[in-house]
């Protein structure tokens, strides 16, 4: 399967954001159809060393089950160690270059852009995919920059050519289908499937709006 076919319903998400066990949680929004996870253990709250180490362990497995990546947020380390399928990298976290250097030689790296000018380096630079956003307004990063809106997501599209690209932000059921009309190859999501109440009814809806192309 090729990359972009994996960012159809991406997962983020660690124990802090789930009102549930955040391995109960994963395990609901597999059965529902996400086709990627990243494991995104930060914030209040968040466990850390042998803790973290051991969770990502647990979700790595349930991932293999389902034939589904598990990428590690910024935590090079520790998705070596753990032999995650890759790493997912911030603006402010280690470069691309040196990511690449460390990691194995398959790994799936991907990097995050706020606007246009640091999606066409990341694309340069060689990451496997892009996550573009906020597109809309997040509760769920303090520190996200403004939102970029349909229009940037879609001004992102056409400057970036055939790389692979994800959109996140602010992405519920009821604006999924346009991201991707608007370019995205697909939707990452933290509260819209993390916080619900039934994330395998979550996945699977969010799927759906991801098929519904003309
Ligand atoms: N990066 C940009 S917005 C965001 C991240 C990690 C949070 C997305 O969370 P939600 O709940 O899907 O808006
Ligand atoms: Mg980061």
């Amino acid at each position: 399967m090729h990359i972009r076919q994996f960012l159809q319903v991406y997962l983020i998400m660690g124990s802090n954001n789930c009102i549930e066990n955040p391995l109960y949680v994963l395990e609901q929004a597999l059965a529902g159809g996400i086709t990627l996870f990243q494991f995104r253990e930060k914030g209040r709250g968040a466990k850390t060393g042998a803790d973290k180490q051991k969770l990502a362990l647990q979700m790595k497995e349930l991932c293999r089950r389902y034939h589904v990546p598990f990428l590690v947020n910024d935590d090079v380390d520790l998705a070596i160690e753990v032999g995650a399928d890759g790493i997912h990298v911030g603006q402010e976290d280690e470069p691309i270059e040196s990511v690449r250097r460390r990691c194995p030689k398959n790994f799936i790296v991907g990097v995050s852009a706020t606007n246009v000018q640091e999606a066409v380096e990341a694309g340069s630079a060689g990451a496997d995919y892009i996550g573009a956003g906020p597109v809309f307004v997040t509760a769920t990063k303090h520190d996200a920059k403004t939102p970029i809106g349909l229009e940037g997501l879609a001004e992102i599209r056409r400057l970036i050519g055939n790389t692979p690209l994800v959109a996140i932000g602010g992405i519920q059921e009821k604006n999924a289908a346009e991201v991707i009309k608007a370019g995205a190859d697909g939707i990452s999501v933290i509260s819209a499937i993390s916080g619900s109440e039934n994330a395998l009814t979550a996945a699977q809806q969010l799927k759906h709006q991801t098929m519904l192309t003309e």
